[in-house]
């Protein structure tokens, strides 16, 4: 076995291990092209090319190359108006759900774009549908980063990683698993007690809010959240705000 037929079978081992989620794809179990390995990676990815008509090794590699370098996964970094350098900035936006005093809202949290599109839509004041309402950070008299943006209004910024098929929020952890890369780490926020809740979200460690924005309204409200004991077992420290990180692998 040379080294590009080598390199092309690693290669080929790569792809088929990210397509392989539902166990679509199985080399070993197919009969189709009578074991030529070639014929079957090319047809996976050349889709309609036709028997008989694989290129050079070199060819097929540039090509599985070419999709690997495709394949990207998207998450939102929330707290932040850019990107880590490990990703690219797909679009910048403010960070918005729904409001603690009324019930009747989705609980998810948005990144909503700076610049959006009218809507064809435009009756106001209906009072009978949900609302969404920009997030201030609620973090009077944390530590220093998330209480000099106390009351600012949050951002976040939506981020491609190229090269990887998928991403990770971890509560309580700073760093990934092994293998996996490390986008950012923050704080796990979300509403508090008293409010009607709210999707769990990791605002990143040095948040940024839109300029001039710390007066104090009412909105989605973003507080550090805290772990509870109470059966969340040791180690967990009863009381103490829980970190987070998002990997991509
Ligand atoms: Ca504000």
């Amino acid at each position: 076995m040379n080294m590009t037929f080598f390199s092309t079978v690693i290669l080929i081992c790569c792809l088929i291990s990210l397509s392989d989620a539902g166990g679509k794809f199985n080399i070993e179990d197919n009969g189709e092209y009578g074991g030529n390995v070639e014929q079957y990676v090319w047809n996976i990815i050349s889709p309609g090319a036709g028997f008989g008509n694989v290129p050079s090794n070199k060819c097929i590699r540039d090509k599985l190359l070419e999709l690997l370098n495709n394949s990207s996964t998207v998450y939102t970094r929330w707290g932040r108006n850019d990107c880590p350098d490990t990703s690219d900035l797909v679009f910048t936006g403010y960070i918005a759900g729904g409001n603690g005093c009324y019930k009747g809202a989705g609980k998810n949290a948005q990144c909503m774009p700076t610049t959006p599109d009218k809507s064809d839509r435009l009756q106001s004041g209906s009072g009978s549908r949900a609302y969404l309402y920009g997030a201030e950070y609620e973090t009077a008299g944390y530590v220093s980063a998330f209480a000099q943006v106390n009351n600012g209004d949050a951002v976040c910024a939506v981020c491609r990683a190229r090269g990887k098929s998928t991403n990770l929020m971890i509560p309580a952890k700073r760093n990934c698993p092994s293998d996996w890369t490390k986008e950012y780490e923050g704080l796990l926020m979300g509403s508090k007690s008293t409010y009607y809740g709210s999707e769990y979200i990791c605002v990143d460690a040095n948040p940024e809010m839109r300029q001039s924005s710390t007066g104090n309204n009412i909105g989605f409200l973003l507080y550090p959240i805290e772990g509870k004991t109470s059966p969340l077992p040791s180690p967990y420290i009863n009381g103490y705000e829980l970190s987070c990180v998002v990997c991509t692998v």
